[in-house]
């Protein structure tokens, strides 16, 4: 067995979720936050069969979308060591997902 941990984009969560049901997986959705923009994702803990492991991965290209996002980091102005810091907008293309694939050792149902 295999553990599918996609970190995706809030906005694609809710059909990423929808999809997987359909499809007969079960899924574990967590609100989660990304430590660059410090703001919400979603991540999903999806336990599967390994042979369809390629399947979940292929439904989670199909759902996830990249996006441009504005992020506005601060500054620094000036260069005496006392600077002030302005918002200076900067462009960075989030996802469509971050997708890590790890080995179940153990599985129990209790
Ligand atoms: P965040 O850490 O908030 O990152 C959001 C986006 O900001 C990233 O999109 C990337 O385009 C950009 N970014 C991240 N770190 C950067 C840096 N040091 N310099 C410049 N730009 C940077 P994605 O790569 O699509 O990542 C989306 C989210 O997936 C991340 O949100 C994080 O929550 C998660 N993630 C990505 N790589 C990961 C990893 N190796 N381990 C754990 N979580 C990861």
């Amino acid at each position: 067995m295999k553990m599918v941990i996609a970190i995706v984009q809030d906005k694609d969560s809710v059909k990423l979720l929808e999809e997987l049901m359909t499809k007969g997986y079960r899924a574990t959705k967590l609100s989660s936050s990304g430590g660059f923009l410090r703001s919400g994702n979603t991540t999903l803990l999806i336990g599967v069969d390994e042979e369809k492991v390629s399947d979940v991965i292929e439904i989670i290209k199909e759902t996830c979308h990249s996006r441009e996002q504005l992020v506005t980091p601060m500054s620094p102005v000036g260069t005496t060591g006392t600077e002030s810091f302005l918002p200076f907008p900067v462009e960075v293309v989030v996802g469509g997902a971050t997708v890590f694939v790890i080995d179940v050792e153990e599985f129990h149902k209790a």
